[in-house]
Protein backbone atom coordinates (compact mmCIF):
# COMPACT_ATOMS: atom_id res chain seq x y z
CA UNK A 1 0.00 0.00 0.00
CA UNK A 2 0.78 3.58 -0.51
CA UNK A 3 0.09 6.32 1.79
CA UNK A 4 -1.42 9.28 -0.01
CA UNK A 5 -2.02 12.08 2.22
CA UNK A 6 -1.64 12.45 5.93
CA UNK A 7 -3.78 14.80 7.95
CA UNK A 8 -2.19 16.19 11.47
CA UNK A 9 -4.77 17.65 13.79
CA UNK A 10 -4.95 19.86 17.39
CA UNK A 11 -7.65 19.16 19.78
CA UNK A 12 -8.27 21.11 22.57
CA UNK A 13 -10.53 18.96 25.06
CA UNK A 14 -11.38 19.36 28.43
CA UNK A 15 -11.47 16.51 30.79
CA UNK A 16 -14.30 15.89 32.81
CA UNK A 17 -12.23 15.40 35.97
CA UNK A 18 -9.09 17.06 36.67
CA UNK A 19 -5.85 14.10 36.67
CA UNK A 20 -3.24 14.89 39.44
CA UNK A 21 0.04 12.27 39.15
CA UNK A 22 3.09 12.85 41.03
CA UNK A 23 4.15 15.40 38.63
CA UNK A 24 1.76 17.52 38.14
CA UNK A 25 -2.23 18.15 37.39
CA UNK A 26 -3.99 18.04 34.11
CA UNK A 27 -7.49 19.84 33.43
CA UNK A 28 -7.35 19.91 29.38
CA UNK A 29 -5.31 17.84 27.15
CA UNK A 30 -3.98 19.00 23.28
CA UNK A 31 -4.40 15.74 21.66
CA UNK A 32 -2.39 15.07 18.33
CA UNK A 33 -4.50 13.52 15.98
CA UNK A 34 -3.22 11.86 12.48
CA UNK A 35 -5.38 10.46 9.43
CA UNK A 36 -3.46 8.52 7.38
CA UNK A 37 -5.26 8.14 3.76
CA UNK A 38 -4.69 5.85 1.56
CA UNK A 39 -6.73 4.13 -2.18
CA UNK A 40 -9.99 5.95 -0.69
CA UNK A 41 -9.74 4.93 3.19
CA UNK A 42 -8.81 6.72 6.17
CA UNK A 43 -7.42 5.65 9.34
CA UNK A 44 -6.65 7.73 12.52
CA UNK A 45 -3.91 7.61 15.41
CA UNK A 46 -3.32 9.28 18.58
CA UNK A 47 -0.28 10.56 19.72
CA UNK A 48 -0.39 10.86 23.23
CA UNK A 49 2.55 13.14 24.14
CA UNK A 50 1.25 15.33 26.61
CA UNK A 51 1.26 19.46 26.56
CA UNK A 52 4.70 19.43 28.88
CA UNK A 53 8.12 17.04 29.09
CA UNK A 54 6.90 15.64 32.20
CA UNK A 55 6.24 11.82 31.42
CA UNK A 56 8.39 11.64 28.71
CA UNK A 57 11.01 13.81 26.43
CA UNK A 58 8.39 14.25 24.30
CA UNK A 59 5.14 17.28 23.68
CA UNK A 60 2.53 16.97 21.35
CA UNK A 61 4.70 20.53 20.12
CA UNK A 62 8.05 18.19 19.57
CA UNK A 63 5.65 15.18 18.14
CA UNK A 64 3.69 17.91 15.20
CA UNK A 65 7.39 19.30 14.23
CA UNK A 66 8.89 15.55 14.10
CA UNK A 67 5.93 14.10 12.27
CA UNK A 68 4.88 16.97 9.77
CA UNK A 69 9.19 17.29 8.96
CA UNK A 70 11.00 14.15 9.22
CA UNK A 71 7.98 11.15 9.54
CA UNK A 72 5.35 12.01 7.42
CA UNK A 73 7.58 12.04 4.35
CA UNK A 74 8.96 9.46 5.04
CA UNK A 75 5.89 7.80 5.43
CA UNK A 76 4.25 9.25 2.06
CA UNK A 77 7.22 8.07 0.34
CA UNK A 78 7.50 4.15 1.16
CA UNK A 79 6.03 1.50 -0.56
CA UNK A 80 4.80 -0.85 2.32
CA UNK A 81 2.73 -3.91 3.25
CA UNK A 82 1.34 -2.49 6.53
CA UNK A 83 1.66 -1.63 10.08
CA UNK A 84 5.25 -3.70 10.81
CA UNK A 85 7.41 -1.86 7.58
CA UNK A 86 6.77 1.54 10.13
CA UNK A 87 9.48 0.77 12.13
CA UNK A 88 11.82 0.34 9.20
CA UNK A 89 10.62 3.12 7.83
CA UNK A 90 10.99 5.75 10.66
CA UNK A 91 14.21 4.10 11.68
CA UNK A 92 16.81 7.22 10.55
CA UNK A 93 14.53 9.27 13.43
CA UNK A 94 16.19 8.61 16.70
CA UNK A 95 13.70 9.06 19.54
CA UNK A 96 10.10 10.52 19.32
CA UNK A 97 8.12 7.40 19.96
CA UNK A 98 4.78 8.99 21.03
CA UNK A 99 4.99 10.86 16.94
CA UNK A 100 6.27 7.28 15.67
CA UNK A 101 3.44 5.02 16.90
CA UNK A 102 0.50 8.05 16.46
CA UNK A 103 1.65 7.22 12.23
CA UNK A 104 2.12 3.53 12.60
CA UNK A 105 -1.03 2.69 14.72
CA UNK A 106 -3.20 4.32 12.19
CA UNK A 107 -1.54 2.69 9.42
CA UNK A 108 -2.13 -1.13 11.20
CA UNK A 109 -5.90 0.34 11.46
CA UNK A 110 -5.57 0.65 7.72
CA UNK A 111 -4.49 -2.72 7.00
CA UNK A 112 -7.19 -4.56 9.37
CA UNK A 113 -9.73 -2.12 7.48
CA UNK A 114 -8.58 -3.19 3.70
CA UNK A 115 -8.05 -7.15 4.95
CA UNK A 116 -11.86 -6.54 6.61
CA UNK A 117 -10.48 -8.27 9.61
CA UNK A 118 -10.80 -6.51 13.11
CA UNK A 119 -7.18 -4.41 14.49
CA UNK A 120 -7.47 -6.91 17.33
CA UNK A 121 -7.24 -10.13 15.48
CA UNK A 122 -5.01 -8.62 12.81
CA UNK A 123 -2.27 -8.04 16.00
CA UNK A 124 -2.65 -11.14 17.47
CA UNK A 125 -5.55 -10.55 19.81
CA UNK A 126 -7.23 -14.04 21.31
CA UNK A 127 -9.67 -12.38 23.94
CA UNK A 128 -13.46 -11.49 23.37
CA UNK A 129 -13.43 -9.20 26.42
CA UNK A 130 -10.68 -7.12 27.97
CA UNK A 131 -10.66 -6.76 32.48
CA UNK A 132 -10.26 -3.16 33.52
CA UNK A 133 -9.10 -1.02 36.32
CA UNK A 134 -8.81 2.04 37.11
CA UNK A 135 -6.11 4.84 37.91
CA UNK A 136 -7.13 7.28 40.15
CA UNK A 137 -5.31 10.83 40.63
CA UNK A 138 -3.96 12.28 44.21
CA UNK A 139 -6.69 13.80 45.62
CA UNK A 140 -7.99 16.83 47.84
CA UNK A 141 -8.42 14.83 51.26
CA UNK A 142 -8.20 11.11 52.27
CA UNK A 143 -12.17 11.43 52.45
CA UNK A 144 -12.68 12.36 48.83
CA UNK A 145 -9.97 9.53 47.58
CA UNK A 146 -12.15 6.83 49.57
CA UNK A 147 -15.63 8.45 47.81
CA UNK A 148 -13.75 7.52 44.45
CA UNK A 149 -12.51 4.34 44.96
CA UNK A 150 -16.23 3.35 46.25
CA UNK A 151 -17.48 4.82 43.04
CA UNK A 152 -14.90 2.83 40.49
CA UNK A 153 -15.14 -0.29 42.79
CA UNK A 154 -19.51 -0.60 42.35
CA UNK A 155 -19.33 0.66 38.82
CA UNK A 156 -17.27 -2.85 38.67
CA UNK A 157 -13.96 -2.24 38.15
CA UNK A 158 -11.39 -4.75 38.48
CA UNK A 159 -8.90 -3.00 40.31
CA UNK A 160 -7.74 0.27 41.81
CA UNK A 161 -4.57 2.10 41.25
CA UNK A 162 -3.82 4.96 43.36
CA UNK A 163 -1.32 7.38 42.41
CA UNK A 164 0.99 8.15 45.17
CA UNK A 165 4.35 10.64 45.90
CA UNK A 166 6.20 11.43 49.39
CA UNK A 167 3.30 12.46 52.05
CA UNK A 168 0.51 11.16 49.89
CA UNK A 169 0.71 7.18 50.51
CA UNK A 170 1.44 5.39 53.50
CA UNK A 171 -2.03 7.11 54.96
CA UNK A 172 -4.12 6.46 51.77
CA UNK A 173 -2.77 3.04 51.52
CA UNK A 174 -4.32 1.85 54.85
CA UNK A 175 -6.99 3.91 54.51
CA UNK A 176 -8.12 1.99 51.43
CA UNK A 177 -7.03 -1.61 52.32
CA UNK A 178 -8.58 -0.90 55.67
CA UNK A 179 -11.98 -0.12 54.67
CA UNK A 180 -11.39 -3.04 51.30
CA UNK A 181 -8.81 -5.33 52.33
CA UNK A 182 -9.70 -8.38 49.22
CA UNK A 183 -9.80 -5.80 46.46
CA UNK A 184 -7.10 -5.22 43.77
CA UNK A 185 -4.97 -2.21 44.80
CA UNK A 186 -1.26 -1.17 43.36
CA UNK A 187 0.03 1.86 43.70
CA UNK A 188 2.09 4.21 40.59
CA UNK A 189 4.90 7.06 41.95
CA UNK A 190 5.88 7.79 38.43
CA UNK A 191 9.11 8.22 39.30
CA UNK A 192 8.90 10.04 42.89
CA UNK A 193 11.20 8.40 44.86
CA UNK A 194 14.78 8.00 45.43
CA UNK A 195 16.60 5.35 47.04
CA UNK A 196 16.83 6.77 51.03
CA UNK A 197 12.66 6.06 50.50
CA UNK A 198 13.93 2.00 50.70
CA UNK A 199 13.00 1.38 53.39
CA UNK A 200 9.56 3.48 53.96
CA UNK A 201 8.75 1.82 50.58
CA UNK A 202 9.61 -2.16 51.91
CA UNK A 203 7.19 -1.25 54.89
CA UNK A 204 4.54 -0.84 52.39
CA UNK A 205 4.52 -4.77 51.82
CA UNK A 206 2.19 -5.13 54.63
CA UNK A 207 -0.17 -3.46 52.44
CA UNK A 208 -0.33 -6.58 49.81
CA UNK A 209 -0.18 -4.57 46.90
CA UNK A 210 -0.35 -5.81 43.69
CA UNK A 211 2.40 -4.04 42.24
CA UNK A 212 4.52 -0.65 43.02
CA UNK A 213 4.53 0.90 39.82
CA UNK A 214 7.57 3.13 38.75
CA UNK A 215 9.10 4.35 41.83
CA UNK A 216 12.22 5.54 41.43
CA UNK A 217 13.35 7.33 38.14
CA UNK A 218 12.40 7.42 34.96
CA UNK A 219 15.40 5.85 32.74
CA UNK A 220 16.69 3.35 35.84
CA UNK A 221 16.82 -0.25 35.39
CA UNK A 222 19.86 -0.55 38.67
CA UNK A 223 18.38 0.81 41.40
CA UNK A 224 14.74 -0.43 40.77
CA UNK A 225 16.92 -4.05 40.66
CA UNK A 226 18.04 -2.94 44.00
CA UNK A 227 14.76 -2.08 45.57
CA UNK A 228 13.17 -5.35 44.07
CA UNK A 229 15.68 -7.25 46.27
CA UNK A 230 14.52 -5.63 49.03
CA UNK A 231 10.42 -6.26 48.96
CA UNK A 232 8.18 -8.67 48.40
CA UNK A 233 5.80 -6.06 46.51
CA UNK A 234 6.18 -6.81 42.59
CA UNK A 235 7.78 -3.40 41.01
CA UNK A 236 5.97 -3.07 37.90
CA UNK A 237 7.89 -0.97 35.37
CA UNK A 238 6.19 2.28 33.15
CA UNK A 239 8.57 5.07 31.64
CA UNK A 240 11.65 3.06 31.93
CA UNK A 241 10.57 0.62 29.51
CA UNK A 242 10.95 1.74 25.99
CA UNK A 243 11.77 -1.01 23.72
CA UNK A 244 12.15 -4.61 23.74
CA UNK A 245 15.64 -4.40 24.90
CA UNK A 246 14.44 -2.59 27.69
CA UNK A 247 11.71 -5.11 28.71
CA UNK A 248 14.75 -8.31 28.28
CA UNK A 249 16.90 -5.55 30.43
CA UNK A 250 14.68 -5.41 33.43
CA UNK A 251 13.69 -8.84 33.04
CA UNK A 252 16.72 -10.25 33.45
CA UNK A 253 18.12 -8.26 35.76
CA UNK A 254 14.73 -8.72 38.19
CA UNK A 255 13.77 -4.97 38.13
CA UNK A 256 10.58 -5.46 37.94
CA UNK A 257 8.49 -8.33 37.86
CA UNK A 258 5.64 -6.81 35.66
CA UNK A 259 5.62 -4.58 32.96
CA UNK A 260 2.93 -1.90 31.87
CA UNK A 261 2.74 -1.61 28.28
CA UNK A 262 1.94 1.71 26.66
CA UNK A 263 2.14 1.53 22.63
CA UNK A 264 2.84 5.05 22.68
CA UNK A 265 5.99 4.96 24.63
CA UNK A 266 7.18 2.14 22.98
CA UNK A 267 7.20 3.52 19.53
CA UNK A 268 4.13 1.44 18.13
CA UNK A 269 2.05 -1.61 17.68
CA UNK A 270 5.25 -3.39 16.40
CA UNK A 271 7.48 -2.53 19.59
CA UNK A 272 4.58 -3.55 21.98
CA UNK A 273 3.69 -6.78 20.69
CA UNK A 274 7.55 -7.31 20.54
CA UNK A 275 7.33 -6.20 24.36
CA UNK A 276 4.80 -8.38 24.97
CA UNK A 277 6.16 -11.45 23.58
CA UNK A 278 9.74 -10.55 25.07
CA UNK A 279 7.50 -10.86 28.41
CA UNK A 280 5.58 -13.83 27.39
CA UNK A 281 8.50 -15.85 26.83
CA UNK A 282 9.67 -15.30 29.94
CA UNK A 283 6.40 -15.75 32.20
CA UNK A 284 5.90 -12.01 33.01
CA UNK A 285 2.41 -10.67 32.42
CA UNK A 286 1.87 -7.63 31.58
CA UNK A 287 -0.66 -4.98 31.13
CA UNK A 288 -2.38 -2.22 28.91
CA UNK A 289 -1.60 1.15 30.13
CA UNK A 290 -3.39 4.27 29.57
CA UNK A 291 -2.44 8.16 28.65
CA UNK A 292 -5.81 10.17 29.22
CA UNK A 293 -6.50 8.99 25.48
CA UNK A 294 -9.40 10.27 23.37
CA UNK A 295 -11.58 7.33 22.04
CA UNK A 296 -9.17 6.40 19.34
CA UNK A 297 -6.16 5.93 21.23
CA UNK A 298 -8.73 3.78 23.93
CA UNK A 299 -9.69 1.97 20.81
CA UNK A 300 -6.05 0.90 20.01
CA UNK A 301 -5.30 0.25 23.85
CA UNK A 302 -8.41 -2.00 23.46
CA UNK A 303 -7.27 -4.02 20.56
CA UNK A 304 -3.60 -4.22 21.73
CA UNK A 305 -4.86 -5.70 25.34
CA UNK A 306 -6.95 -8.37 23.62
CA UNK A 307 -3.21 -10.31 22.80
CA UNK A 308 -2.90 -13.48 25.39
CA UNK A 309 0.20 -12.30 28.07
CA UNK A 310 -2.29 -9.18 29.00
CA UNK A 311 -2.88 -11.25 31.76
CA UNK A 312 -3.70 -8.03 34.34
CA UNK A 313 -6.40 -5.75 34.47
CA UNK A 314 -5.29 -2.61 32.46
CA UNK A 315 -6.01 1.25 32.86
CA UNK A 316 -8.11 1.08 29.87
CA UNK A 317 -11.13 2.54 31.23
CA UNK A 318 -14.73 4.03 30.17
CA UNK A 319 -14.51 7.33 27.60
CA UNK A 320 -17.07 9.09 30.69
CA UNK A 321 -14.45 9.14 32.88
CA UNK A 322 -12.28 11.24 30.47
CA UNK A 323 -14.61 13.23 28.40
CA UNK A 324 -18.46 14.21 28.56
CA UNK A 325 -18.20 14.04 24.61
CA UNK A 326 -16.06 10.98 23.15
CA UNK A 327 -14.79 11.36 19.09
CA UNK A 328 -16.07 8.02 18.44
CA UNK A 329 -19.06 5.94 18.41
CA UNK A 330 -20.58 4.23 20.66
CA UNK A 331 -18.41 6.04 23.54
CA UNK A 332 -16.35 3.08 25.11
CA UNK A 333 -18.13 1.82 28.04
CA UNK A 334 -17.44 -1.00 30.57
CA UNK A 335 -19.76 -3.77 32.23
CA UNK A 336 -20.84 -4.33 35.78
CA UNK A 337 -17.98 -6.84 35.80
CA UNK A 338 -15.35 -4.60 34.97
CA UNK A 339 -14.91 -6.05 31.52
CA UNK A 340 -14.80 -3.72 27.67
CA UNK A 341 -16.10 -6.40 24.84
CA UNK A 342 -13.28 -6.21 21.85
CA UNK A 343 -15.38 -5.19 18.42
CA UNK A 344 -15.56 -7.56 16.02
CA UNK A 345 -16.27 -5.05 13.15
CA UNK A 346 -13.26 -4.09 10.99
CA UNK A 347 -10.47 -2.17 11.66
CA UNK A 348 -10.64 -0.88 15.59
CA UNK A 349 -14.29 -1.33 15.34
CA UNK A 350 -15.35 2.11 16.43
CA UNK A 351 -17.01 5.52 13.88
CA UNK A 352 -15.01 8.53 13.84
CA UNK A 353 -17.44 11.41 14.75
CA UNK A 354 -16.29 13.99 12.03
CA UNK A 355 -18.35 16.83 13.31
CA UNK A 356 -17.11 16.39 17.14
CA UNK A 357 -13.63 16.59 16.06
CA UNK A 358 -13.91 19.34 13.40
CA UNK A 359 -15.78 21.66 16.47
CA UNK A 360 -12.42 20.84 18.58
CA UNK A 361 -10.05 21.51 16.23
CA UNK A 362 -7.50 24.46 17.29
CA UNK A 363 -4.33 23.43 14.54
CA UNK A 364 -4.22 21.51 11.36
CA UNK A 365 -2.03 20.95 8.24
CA UNK A 366 -1.87 18.56 5.51
CA UNK A 367 1.34 16.65 3.80
CA UNK A 368 0.21 14.55 0.35
CA UNK A 369 2.69 12.74 -1.43
CA UNK A 370 4.22 14.06 -4.66
CA UNK A 371 2.65 12.61 -7.76
CA UNK A 372 4.27 9.62 -8.10
CA UNK A 373 6.43 7.58 -11.72
CA UNK A 374 5.00 4.25 -12.23
CA UNK A 375 7.37 2.44 -14.57
O1 LIG B 1 1.83 6.70 34.63
O2 LIG B 1 0.22 5.49 33.96
C1 LIG B 1 0.73 6.61 34.10
C2 LIG B 1 -1.75 9.27 32.93
C3 LIG B 1 -0.91 10.17 32.31
C4 LIG B 1 0.45 9.92 32.32
C5 LIG B 1 0.95 8.78 32.95
C6 LIG B 1 0.11 7.86 33.54
C7 LIG B 1 -1.27 8.14 33.56
C8 LIG B 1 -2.25 7.28 34.22
C9 LIG B 1 -3.67 7.39 33.76
O3 LIG B 1 -1.99 6.56 35.16
C10 LIG B 1 -4.09 6.22 32.98
C11 LIG B 1 -5.41 6.50 32.33
O4 LIG B 1 -6.42 6.46 33.02
O5 LIG B 1 -5.43 6.78 31.10
MG1 LIG C 1 2.49 4.77 35.20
Amino acid sequence: MNVDAIHLRELNMPLAFAFETSFGVTTARRVLLVEVESDGRSAWGECVAGEHPYFSEETIDTAWMVTQAELAPRLLDAEMEGGGDCPGIFRQVRGHRMAKAALENAVWELQAQQAGVPLAKLLGGVRTTIGCGVSIGIQRSVEALLETVEKELAAGYQRIKLKCKPGWDREIFEAVRGRWPEIRLSCDANSAYRMKDMEAIASWDEFDLLMIEQPLWHDDFYFHSMLQKRIDTPICLDESIRNRRDALAAIDMESCRVINVKVGRVGGFSEAIAVHNAAAERGVPVWCGGMLETGIGRAHNIALSSLPNFSLPGDVSASSRYWTEDIIEPAVTVSKTGEITVPTGAGMGFAIDRERIESLTVRRESLRTRARVTA
